[in-house]
């Protein structure tokens, strides 16, 4: 039985768009991909780093969760994955944020992801991809950080070419 889960892809640094979409294809090897917008966000964290591209990709896969960490590690460290400093820039964030209904607490995960909530560049992006996804009883639609989000949509759904 696969499992419906979501992705966060983020990058500033290096050619963003392309460094997603790669990501994407990857993904992809792995089950059913489908991807939201592509937005441009505020850097959340330290001021003086360029703004950010992200995404969610949702993937219906029959990896358990460390087995899909795994993964989405490799393709970050395929990426070239730098990372300067704390809460700065990166060329390829790739976050584990849903994992079916499951609640983790791991060393090495916590699913849902803890900074969920406070971010629009990841609400409003899955919402994208399910407009009735509810976390934690929690339904994304309704949470005020919606209306008040400051994402600009870069790219229709078809950013990805899959
Ligand atoms: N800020 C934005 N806007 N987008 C991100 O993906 C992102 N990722 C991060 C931090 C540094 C928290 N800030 C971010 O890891």
């Amino acid at each position: 039985m696969s499992t419906t889960t979501y992705i966060g892809l983020g990058s500033n640094l290096g050619d963003s768009r392309q460094l997603m979409a790669e990501a994407v294809h990857k993904l992809a090897q792995l089950g059913g991909v489908r991807v939201s917008r592509l937005y441009q966000s505020l850097p959340m964290g330290p001021q003086d780093q360029p703004s950010y591209h992200n995404a969610v990709a949702q993937l219906q896969t029959m990896l358990e969760p460390l087995a899909l960490l795994d993964e989405l590690q490799r393709f970050e460290q395929e990426a070239g994955r730098v990372r300067l400093r704390h809460w700065g820039e990166r060329s390829l964030d790739l976050d584990l944020l849903l994992y079916g209904e499951k609640n983790i607490i791991n060393e090495r995960l916590i699913v849902p992801h803890v900074g969920i909530f406070h971010r629009d560049f990841v609400i409003i992006p899955l919402l994208d991809l399910n407009q009735n996804l509810e976390i934690k009883g929690h339904k994304l639609h309704d949470l005020e950080i919606v209306q008040h989000s400051t994402l600009t949509v870069l790219a229709d759904s078809d950013w990805a070419e899959i």
